[in-house]
């Protein structure tokens, strides 16, 4: 793994670090929208007093703390593979280009000593998972790596309850940051209970360093809710999903196909304001991943 020198001395010298993910500005996000934010996440970071620790595999050699080039280059490039943990030896091996999933990301994280990662929302269980087996590969990715997630959710073309029941499976603590419920990605609420809540990063932090204490393996997801005023109007949010699942069933979209047609059927339906909401909640968890990146460094 390629550390940059500027998070290794970081890590080093126990100042904040964020690990930030590529699949979420390569893939995730129309261009240029997804340059912009990896830019302006990384600009967050450093206006917070954090390193930021952008990750992705650039020719063949994993990353962490992409330079400004690579995130250029990776945004850029036509040809960049999606790798999750089980795709990095294989892109590497390949010299190729390679935007990192949230499973590839911690990964690489936890590898380079960065304790705190943002992202926008995992993955999960798809809503036929129970027929086609299509869960995301963070799901098993999280259980056995000691990485604190700051996410919104997971995305809401998946099925939400599903996917909290296998993280409580699999062992991956759920915090809601200052919520009682699942937060549901473009809306606040997943009407989902969690059982644990806290109030701040300091309560975050003990709970790091109970986990590190008792030798668990699995990360830490704090959950954290769009703030109230950028969420996506649930009602419409509601009425685009529908619809869009049933172009889907209509048009006979499958596999790896489903979520991209979905995520745009949702896009153009809410004349751009999906998007605004998705960059908002991004920011959003950069913000408290910064604080729990201080609070953990002092
Ligand atoms: N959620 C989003 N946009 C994304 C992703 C999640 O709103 O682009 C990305 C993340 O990188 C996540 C990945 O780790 O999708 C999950 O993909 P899959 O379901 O193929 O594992
Ligand atoms: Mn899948």
């Amino acid at each position: 793994v390629r550390v940059s020198a500027e998070v290794e001395a970081a890590v080093r010298d126990r100042r904040p670090v964020v690990a930030l993910e590529s699949t979420l500005f390569v893939h995730g996000l129309p261009r240029p929208d997804g340059l912009q934010l990896a830019l302006a996440l990384e600009d967050q970071l450093r206006g917070a007093g954090v390193v930021p620790a952008t990750v992705g595999v650039v020719a063949g050699d994993p990353v962490v703390g992409l330079d400004r080039e690579q995130i250029e280059l990776l945004a850029d490039a036509p040809d960049v593979a999606k790798a999750n943990a089980g795709d990095l030896p294989l892109a590497i091996a390949a010299g190729r280009h390679a935007a990192t999933t949230v499973a590839a990301t911690t990964w690489l994280a936890h590898r380079a000593g960065v304790r705190v990662f943002a992202t926008g929302g995992i993955g999960g269980v798809h809503r036929d998972g129970r027929e086609t087996f299509d869960e995301s590969a963070d799901l098993v990715a999280l259980s056995r790596t000691p990485v604190t997630v700051i996410c919104s959710g997971v995305k809401s073309v998946l099925d939400v309850p599903a996917t909290v029941e296998r993280l409580e499976t699999l062992g991956v603590g759920v915090l809601g940051y200052r919520t009682r419920r699942f937060p549901g990605f473009l809306v606040g609420d997943a009407a989902i209970d969690l059982t644990w809540s806290v109030d701040g990063p300091a309560a975050v932090v003990a709970a790091m360093r109970a986990r590190d204490e008792l030798g668990l393996a699995a990360a830490l997801l704090v959950a954290n809710p769009v703030p109230a005023a950028e969420e996506l109007d649930p009602a419409l949010h509601d009425r685009l999903l529908r619809e869009a699942l049933q172009a889907a069933a209509d048009n006979d979209v499958r596999g790896r196909a489903v979520t991209p047609f979905l995520l745009a059927h949702v896009q153009r339906g809410s004349g751009g304001r999906s998007l605004a909401t998705n960059l908002a909640l991004v920011r959003h968890n950069v913000a408290v991943a910064a604080d729990i990146a201080v609070a953990w460094s002092t």
